[in-house]
């Protein structure tokens, strides 16, 4: 094929380079390199849109032409002899009649068989489609996706698989049914209310952090970053195993195996995500022994573990687990880490080194240890920031309750949970109680214990909501407290218990506020508004239930199930469970939020409380800071990847 159609084209439009040249041969040998490119690029377009068209259109083409009953049929290529190839690559056959003709019709004929056939089939299908259900189409669609992972899974073979470890003692998971039918009654009511809370999310919330219950949609807070990550189904997983809720169970296992990812950019709380996520989820897989848990917790600790990479070591409060980089919390005093935070993760690290063997999480959490045994305590006290560029100490302020709570907490659970073999831990423990007991804790002019906070030098006496789960650490963390004081502390914690009931009692609501005050004749009632808020938290049933295992006082039973009925007559609504904004209203707004830790701590708490002693004793688990129960590790013969082996 030549192009002379195009020269007068370009002769008449292309200006000419040499001024004065007019004939068109001259044009030509002038035009210009770029030019001549542009040309040839606008001849080669044309082209291929003309191959093209064969391309694109083969069925029409086809069928035009058999419908017509032209003498030309336009067929894929076929070795027939007297061929013209065309273009497309496809083969023009001309008519000729005789043999090949017939043989041609043929061959036209079993072709418009098969697009019959085939269209017929299509349209069957799209009918079939069009009177199934949306469920249907959902399930389908399902399976279909189901299918896809499959094949992905089986191409990928993910991560290497971890070396096998002997499973902890694991014992009194399931039952615990109460022999007193009152008891048992109360039990079955905590579980109903699991199944609300639960089935609420399901239905309204599913995937998403949380639950918004009155506006039946998902929620989430800065601590899960701009991620869904189904806080609620990973937290809640232990409760509902412990319940007996096995379905419930299947249902969040399932999603966890289909869509928990964690390669997603979001910036989360390193603390929230330890003690929710992972905390949760090697519980999930002590209790029901499902291999998933224990790889999802690993994937997840993997990705926490640049939040490590400061001049000091301690960690940053916040990591983007896509990126890895790391920062702190805009408000804390001059840049600081927070106490509470990066001294939670002893317990999950321990464990994670245990299940796979990489000494890194154990080296982590014990370089905090030993960086913290190294600084000198204003009055014997722990600060509760340290800024991890310098390791320094941030302003002196010290509490049991918000920012320092858990820092205490998992001294004594360290101890605890190394088959009472991690004696530094202990030392630890028993060194910063006594130093809190001598600077912060107070008695009231109307008798009530009470933990103040210490803030450069001067006592608050105000005690947070979040530090009465001291009264259950002070009875935990009795037998074994030097100088036999078992009893004493004993003691303490039912103190605390009594006051901090007494925060729910002296409510119009029965249900605790955020803080409470013990100063200006005031005793243990808030006074700001903006403390006067219940947001489902545990930490006053966590104590009584603690104090009900070591004491078996009925009174301990008899105030959980106060706290019980006020949560089910004022938080409950259709959508799930709500906190509510002032618990000395009769009238209370409702904050319109479901916090995860109400399915994972609060209710777990409660029908604890209101069973047998042998689901889950505690001389073989020991529970999270978020009520996730992990076994005791016996390090006496065990010795874990990068550390010493263990002292009596
Ligand atoms: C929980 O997430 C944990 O108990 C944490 O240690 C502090 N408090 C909340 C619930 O109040």
């Amino acid at each position: 094929m030549t192009t002379p159609a195009l020269l007068p084209l370009s002769g008449r439009r292309i200006p000419t380079l040499s001024p004065g040249a007019s004939s068109f041969p001259h044009h030509r040998a002038t035009l210009r390199l770029s030019e001549k490119f542009i040309l040839l690029l606008i001849l080669s377009a044309f082209i291929t849109l003309c191959f093209g068209a064969f391309f694109f259109l083969p069925d029409n083409s086809k069928h035009k032409r058999f419908d017509l009953g032209l003498e030309d049929v336009l067929i894929p290529h076929i070795d027939t002899p007297k061929e013209g190839k065309h273009a497309s690559g496809q083969v023009i056959i001309h008519g000729q009649g005789g043999h090949d003709e017939h043989r041609h019709r043929e061959e036209e004929e079993s072709l418009r068989d098969k697009i019959r056939a085939d269209h017929e089939r299509a349209l069957q299908e799209a009918k079939e489609k069009l009177r199934k259900s949306r469920e249907e189409l959902q399930a389908e669609i399902q399976t279909e996706k189901n299918k896809v992972m499959e094949d992905l899974k089986k191409k990928d073979p993910g991560p290497k698989p971890l070396p096998p470890v002997p499973m902890p003692k694991v014992v009194g998971v399931s039952d615990g049914e109460p022999p007193e039918p009152d008891v048992k009654e109360k039990r079955d009511k905590i579980r109903e209310m699991m199944k609300h809370a639960w089935d609420s999310y399901r239905q309204y919330g599913w995937g998403h952090n949380e639950l918004k219950p009155l506006a039946k949609k998902g929620h989430s807070t800065n601590i899960f970053g701009n991620s869904q990550l189904g806080a609620s189904i990973v937290d809640a997983l232990d409760t509902l195993y412990i319940m007996g809720l096995h379905e419930e169970f299947k249902d969040g296992q399932e999603w966890i195996e289909q869509n928990l990812d964690f390669g997603v950019n979001a910036e989360v709380s390193v603390f929230e995500v330890n003690i929710r996520f992972i905390g949760g989820l090697l519980a999930a897989y002590y209790l029901s022994g499902q291999e998933v848990f224990k790889l999802k917790a690993v994937q997840l600790a993997e990705k926490l573990l640049p939040a490590f990479n400061t001049p000091t070591g301690i960690p940053w409060a916040m990591v983007n687990l896509k990126s890895g980089v790391g920062r702190n919390w805009g408000w804390a005093s001059a840049g600081s880490s927070i106490l509470a935070e990066f001294g939670t993760l002893h317990m999950e690290f321990v464990h994670l080194t245990y299940l796979t063997g990489n000494p890194a999480y154990y080296q982590k959490v014990m370089h905090i240890r030993k960086l913290l045994a190294k600084m000198d305590r204003p009055n014997g006290l722990y600060p509760n920031y340290l800024n991890p560029r310098t390791g320094r100490w941030g302003q002196h302020h010290t509490s049991v309750g918000g920012l320092g709570d858990s820092f205490y907490e998992y001294l004594l659970k360290a101890w605890l949970m190394s088959d009472k073999t991690d004696s530094e831990a202990r030392k630890t423990y028993d060194d910063a109680i006594e130093a809190i007991e001598r600077h912060l804790i107070r008695k009231s002019n109307g008798g009530l214990t009470f933990i103040g906070e210490w803030k450069n030098g001067h006592l608050e006496r105000k005690m947070g909501h979040l530090a009465c789960f001291a009264g259950g650490m002070f009875a935990l963390g009795a037998d074994g407290s030097p100088d036999d004081k078992a009893g004493h502390y004993l003691q303490l914690g039912a103190e605390i218990a009594h006051t901090c009931h007494e925060s729910y009692d002296r409510t119009v609501l029965k249900l605790g506020p955020e803080a409470f005050k013990f100063d200006s004749g005031l005793e243990a009632v808030a006074v700001r508004q903006n403390e006067k808020y219940y947001i489902l938290r545990p930490e006053v049933i966590e104590t009584y239930w603690y104090m009900w295992r070591f004491t078996h006082d009925p009174k301990y039973r008899q105030w959980g199930w106060e706290a019980a009925q006020a949560i089910d007559k004022y938080c409950r609504v259709s959508g799930g469970f709500s906190g509510v904004k002032d618990v000395y209203s009769s009238n209370p707004t409702y904050d319109d939020v479901q916090q995860s830790f109400f399915l994972a701590e609060t209710l777990k708490y409660l029908y604890l409380l209101f069973s047998s002693d042998d689901l889950m004793p505690l001389e073989s688990w020991v529970f999270n800071t978020e009520a996730h129960p992990l076994p005791v590790l016996h390090l006496g013969n065990i010795t874990l990847p990068g550390s010493e082996p263990a002292q009596r």
